[in-house]
This record gives structure tokens, sequence and C-alpha cells, in this order.
């Protein structure tokens, strides 16, 4: 090695010091530009995250399920003699097909939730038709996720989803007929779903731009992963009256740790209701896609 090329390696080697230390040192540096004018494209959240957890209750006596009058289509009274409404779905004082979702909230470090990018999931939702039903009642989906409605009954149905923000569809999809295959572009929660086939087929698709929404299982018990620490609005969603019910709460979720958020509808459950389609107004974030 001559001398020339040993100075170069010094340098090189000082330098890259240099650089590494002012990524990384102190922890007085900020790699955060402000903002000049233009929004600038929203970055990933990275770092520790932790859980919103709980349980929904129905109080007092639950509607007792009424049965389906299938008769305009003999296909669906024979694939589903017993058919029964399904707005209401308690078992053991836990009600099912609540849509629980972080509505706002400030992620520690002083950003909105909104304010990051959240990736699309590459799966599609899958919304089947079968015993002219559909399975399942309750479904969530990011924004520009794929939904996949399927026929698995031998009779036509016509899929009509009759959204405020998005754009609306009807299409009908015969026995056979291959999977329909949608998007929603903008956050709705929630978009009625109905078949003009069978005026008694009802679904709710709740359309999100971050992945931080579930719907309550059988046991009323839903689980939300992935959710930087901070404080949030945890909003449950329930079918019935014109645009739903909401119930709301507070939340402070910490890093690796999880939050507890149990809602309870039903009789003694009422007076906090608010119509949910005006709680959720078009958000048009920079993240935006
Ligand atoms: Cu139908």
């Amino acid at each position: 090695m001559n001398k020339q090329t040993k100075v170069w390696l010094v340098l090189s080697i000082a330098l890259s010091l240099l650089a590494l230390g002012s990524a990384c040192g102190g922890g007085t540096t900020t790699t955060n530009a402000p903002s000049s004018g233009t929004e600038a494209a929203a970055a990933p959240y990275s770092g520790p995250t932790g859980t919103v957890s709980g349980v929904v209750s129905f109080n007092g006596t639950p509607p007792a399920p009424k049965k389906i009058d299938t008769t305009a289509d003999a296909a669906c009274g024979k694939a589903n003699p017993n058919l029964t409404t399904d707005d209401t779905m308690v078992k053991d004082g836990k009600l099912q097909n609540v849509f629980v979702y972080i509505k706002e909230g400030t992620v520690d470090g002083g950003k909105k939730i909104g304010e990051y990018s959240w990736s699309t999931p590459t799966n599609a939702v899958v919304l089947d038709q079968r015993g002219c039903h559909y399975n399942p009642h309750v479904i969530g989906l990011q924004t520009n996720q794929k939904l996949s409605v399927t026929n698995s009954d031998q009779t036509q149905h016509n899929i009509h989803p009759t959204p405020k923000l998005n754009q609306e569809w009807n299409q009908t999809q015969a026995n056979g007929a291959p999977p329909i295959e949608k998007t929603f572009t903008r956050a709705e929660v929630l978009i009625p779903v109905k078949c003009n086939q069978h005026p008694w087929m009802k679904a709710y698709i709740g359309v999100m731009k971050t992945p931080f929404f579930k719907v309550s299982a059988e046991d009323g018990s839903y689980t939300i992963q992935g959710v930087p620490p901070g404080k949030y609005t945890v909003v449950a969603w329930r079918e019935g009256g014109a645009n739903g019910t909401e119930k709301t709460m507070e939340v402070t979720v910490p890093a690796n740790g999880s939050a507890k958020a149990d809602f309870a509808f039903g009789e003694a459950a009422t007076s906090a209701n608010k119509p949910s389609l005006q709680m959720m107004p078009a958000r048009e974030l920079p993240s935006h896609r």
C-alpha cells in the first residue's frame, strides 16, 4: 500500500464515522425537516407497537331473531329453510359483528396517526353469499384493499353497496359466476350492502385508511394489533337506526403493552348513541393514494 492510498483510506473511514455520528448520535439531531409549504409524502411508522383489545357486551334481553320469508326465491328456501335475521347476534351476553376501530389520535412523539402512511394489505377480504345470506355479516377493509364477492348459491344475487363517500355500484352475479372484485378508495364507516334480488340480505363494510380495526367475534372479543404507542379515540359501531350506533372511548396504548376498551350496547347503554356517518367525515389525508 503506497502512502497516497493510506491517506485516502484513513480519510474515507473518518468521513463515514462522521456520517454515522450525525445520523444517530447524541439524541439531539432531528431528521424531520420542517414543512416547506408543499405536503411531503407521509412516511410509514416504525417503532414499538401495542394492542387495543376488549369485549363487546349486550345488556338486557336481545331481540329474538325473526324468521325470514324466502318464498320469493325457491332456491333460497331450499338452501336455507331456517333463515333468520342476524342484526343482533348475542351469545352469553356478548355481541358479535361490532366494528371496532381507532378513529383518531396522537402517536407518542406528537404526530397524528393519520399522518403516517399504512401499507395496503395484499390479501382480498371475501364476502360470500351462501344460503341467501352474506357471510361474514360485517367486514373491514383498508382503502384500496381488494374486496372479493363470491356466490356459493344455486341462484343469482345482485350486490349493491350504498356508500355515501365512495362510489356506488350495483352488479348481478349469476350462479357459478367468478368473484366480483372491487376496492374502495375512501375511508367510510360503514357502507351498507344490499341484494336487489333478496331484500332481507344485508352486510356492512367498514373502510379505513389505517389497519386499526376489527370486528367483534362470536364471544364479543376483539384485538387490534400493531398500534403505535399513543392516545386514541376508539369507536365501536353497531348496526341499527339510520346510520348505526356508536360508542366512544379514549385509550392510552403503551409501547409493547395493551390498552383495554370494553363496550356495551343494549339497555342502559343508549345515552351516548351517535349516528356514525356524521362522526366520520371524509378525511383526505396526504397519505391518500
Ligand atoms: Cu341475493
